[in-house]
């Protein structure tokens, strides 16, 4: 399977991450898709290779034009307001406040951000625009009719139509999932596999019928995103049937895991999509410093057969995962998985 990768991706090399009331070392670092690049270089998962150039259309297919404005226009108005550390929201319109979009750079912060982990950098935007180019790149090889692994840095399943957060700025998965359709492909459906809610790409999907959205994750009672990833989220109007969750406790083991992973395969059958994309984090890891399910490093392997057994045109996008020494090796093993090998 050929590897999709952009170097640009280091351009997202944040210092600070809002995290138990203090500023660490962010877990979504540079050395992560280094780790993944490695090992897909070691196991001869086959080529890597870097992404096309398709501009910003595909981008403002899903994502709303002010926000990608913002975006790029962030940082040089904090930068111009004076402030000394990286870009981080303070303040956001809560309840029976107004939805008005302020002009200073710390009203845009809580307009757009949907979450204040995520500072933002004087190089994010391209960082996060190479990742798009990366995801779009992998969309045309499915089309072509190869499999494919967008290995997406930033990530891209948290952002959804006007927000950003959770890691993510621009989605990639669902500007992938575009890709297809303005294409000619009718249906894709879409799996998340990540260990927290896809809730960007539930919210860009919702009320559409054309892209099916299921997602396995940590229950949001306990697990960020925490205000979306419910059970009873099915989808609104036309979309109604078409949005899956499957929320799951603190400690889930792997055959809970995988008995919510089968439902969501047997809804896509069912579904019959020309192709299928999976927003592949490997956060459900026993020991992701992060996150609460507790999968091993073989169960990757495992599930990675079964998406497989769907013999669906499969395009793979890389989300989260933080136990960054063992990323590679599971990252990979979904591969060695759905490749059969
Ligand atoms: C793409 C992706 O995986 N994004 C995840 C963003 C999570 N950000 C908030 C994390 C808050 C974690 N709190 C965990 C407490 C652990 N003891
Ligand atoms: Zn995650």
């Amino acid at each position: 399977m050929k590897t999709i990768y952009s170097e640009k991706h280091k351009l997202r090399d944040a210092k600070t991450e809002l995290f138990g009331g203090q500023l660490v070392q962010p877990f979504e670092r540079p050395s992560r898709a280094h780790y993944i690049h490695d090992r897909i270089s070691e196991v001869g998962l086959g080529p890597i290779t870097p992404p096309n150039e398709y501009g910003i259309d595909p981008i403002l297919a899903i994502h709303d034009a002010d926000f990608v404005q913002f975006l790029q226009d962030a940082w040089p108005l904090w930068a111009a307001a004076g402030m000394k550390g990286e870009s981080i929201p303070s303040c956001w319109p809560a309840r029976r406040m107004s939805t008005k979009r302020p002009t200073h750079i710390d009203g845009l912060l809580g307009y757009y951000a949907l979450a204040a982990e995520t500072s933002l950098t004087e190089t994010t935007w391209n960082a996060a625009y190479a990742s798009a180019q990366v995801a779009i790149t992998g969309a045309h090889e499915i089309l072509a009719g190869n499999n494919a692994f967008s290995l997406c840095r930033p990530p891209g399943h948290h952002a959804a139509i006007d927000m950003y957060g959770g890691y993510c700025f621009l989605n990639n998965a669902a500007i992938a999932a575009q890709t297809l359709r303005d294409n000619g492909m009718d249906r894709v459906a879409i799996v998340d596999v990540d260990f927290h809610h896809g809730n960007g790409t539930q919210d860009i999907f919702y009320k559409r019928d054309d892209v099916l959205f299921a997602s396995l994750h940590g229950d949001p009672m306990d697990a960020f995103p925490h205000f979306l990833g419910h059970a009873d989220e099915v989808g609104e109007g036309k979309g109604a049937g078409f949005n899956h969750n499957y929320p799951m406790p603190p400690g889930t083991i792997f055959e809970t895991w995988r008995a919510a992973l089968k439902d969501a395969l047997a809804k896509v059958a069912a579904y019959k999509p020309d192709a299928l994309i999976v927003s592949l984090g490997v956060d459900t890891f026993e020991t992701d410093p992060i996150s609460f399910f507790k999968l091993n490093s073989t169960d990757f392997t495992t599930y990675g057969a079964d998406i497989a057994a769907l013999n669906l045109p499969t395009l793979f996008v890389m989300e989260g995962g933080y136990d960054i020494a063992e990323i590679g090796l599971n990252t990979v093993n979904v591969f060695m998985g759905f490749e059969g090998v």
